[in-house]
């Protein structure tokens, strides 16, 4: 049997949250945030990035707006523990899916998630779909409710 693509893959798990996803596949890539503000058309603040960090040996979320950078500090203030970026590795553990690919939600348990409030002043913002070349547009009220965030400013 072939393997079940990745993006197929988180559209069985958001469609398992109630979320229906439209994935948009970008043959030019969406790796970063300005890539695939490029790819779809939109401003980069409109990128969901979707940043795993380790709080101590726990895995948590932190949905960036691709203007902006995180400060760990900021992150840190919330969670126990000193709070330093995921390696790769860390990032397919906590998410089952690969870097550049990881999206806000469908992971295999939840994450402590944390929102940064510039993503909640546009009506659409776009994000990850499993795959480093796929995006999907929804409201930043469907990314809360679908991510369990906590608005949190955690930009630098
Ligand atoms: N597809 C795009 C836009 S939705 C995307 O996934 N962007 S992202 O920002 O959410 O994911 C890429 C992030 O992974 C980078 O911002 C960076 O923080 C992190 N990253 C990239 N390479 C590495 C690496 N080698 N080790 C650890 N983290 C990395």
């Amino acid at each position: 049997m072939a393997a079940v693509d990745a993006v197929e893959r988180f559209v069985t798990s958001a469609s398992g949250l109630g979320i229906e996803v439209a994935v948009r596949r970008c043959p030019e890539g969406t790796r970063t945030a300005v890539d695939a503000a490029a790819a779809v058309g939109c401003v980069v603040g409109q990128i969901v990035k979707s940043l795993v960090l380790m709080a101590g040996d726990r895995p948590v979320l932190v949905l960036c707006s691709g203007a902006n950078r995180v400060d760990l500090v900021r992150v840190g203030a919330e969670f126990d523990g000193d709070v330093r970026m995921a390696n790769a590795d860390e990032v397919r553990a906590a998410t089952g899916f690969a870097i550049g690919g990881a999206p806000p939600f469908g992971h295999p348990a939840p994450l402590p998630t944390l929102i940064d409030p510039d993503l909640l002043g546009y009506d659409e913002v776009w994000a990850a779909a499993g795959r480093p070349d796929s995006v999907f547009p929804l409201s930043p009220e469907a990314l809360v409710e679908g991510s369990g965030a906590r608005t949190v400013e955690v930009a630098l």
